[in-house]
């Protein structure tokens, strides 16, 4: 009998200490568990989601979760059209990579996404395509060389350091365009469109900005 009295004496605080762990979790809309922003993977050093400066062209945009849709477009067999939980549910990839803006700043984030190249694949290229139109919701875009996207894997990203990307950061999607400048990683996509017209010019692009972005190089547009 003591001992009895003894386990429960034992137990009971132990469950409470339980209970209350849990119920101070911090839990995200649908009830799971929230992620805490990693600092560093494998070895690498990381910035944090809140080391970027905000400067798009219209400010956050704020997308809806259950009506957002991403099209795939164009010169496609098949055009698609993707919920926000298609594209998640996918398998994802995961990579460090460091975005540099123009302005002067950079920052390495662990990213996780699907590949695009996965994803317009399944649409069906045709044969007369040349480049790669992304377009955002805030009307902003860019353009990449089909070549660009088949032949490296390029992520879009819905994570951020392990974390939801924030909408200040491009919820849903941002493009892990490595190896380009900053102004070439779109935000808030909302359609990918592939096209034969070579002489497309995205947003900043077709304000001076170099096409081809190349870290490597400057970016500005030889005259
Ligand atoms: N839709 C959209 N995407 C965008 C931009 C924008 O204005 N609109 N700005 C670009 C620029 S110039 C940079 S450097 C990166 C990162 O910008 P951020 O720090 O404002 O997130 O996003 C890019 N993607
Ligand atoms: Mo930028």
């Amino acid at each position: 009998m003591r001992k009895v009295v003894l386990k429960i004496i034992l137990f009971v605080p132990i469950l409470l200490l339980i209970g209350a762990c849990a119920g101070d979790a911090e839990k995200d809309e649908e009830g799971n568990p929230q992620s805490v922003e990693i600092k560093e993977y494998l070895g690498t050093k990381l910035s944090s989601i809140n080391d970027f400066r905000e400067n798009s062209i219209k400010g956050p945009q704020y997308v809806d979760k259950d009506s957002f849709r991403l099209e795939i477009t164009g010169l496609v067999n098949n055009p698609k059209t993707y919920t926000y939980y298609e594209i998640i549910n996918r398998q994802s990839y995961k990579k460090v990579v460091t975005l540099n803006c123009v302005e002067g700043w950079s920052v390495t984030i662990l990213w996780e996404g699907v590949l695009v190249r996965d994803l317009i694949e399944e649409a069906g290229i045709d044969s007369k395509v040349k480049i790669v139109i992304f377009h955002a919701h805030d009307g902003y875009s860019t353009s990449f060389p089909l070549d660009y996207v088949m032949e490296n894997d390029i992520i879009m990203a819905y994570k951020m350091n392990n974390l939801i990307m924030p909408p200040e950061r491009g919820f849903p999607f941002q493009l892990v365009a490595e190896n380009k400048w900053g102004y070439k990683w779109i935000k808030w996509m909302t359609k990918i469109e592939l096209s034969d017209k070579e002489e497309y010019r995205g947003y900043w692009e077709s304000r001076g900005y170099s096409n081809q972005a190349d870290l490597d190089k400057g970016f500005f547009e030889e005259p």
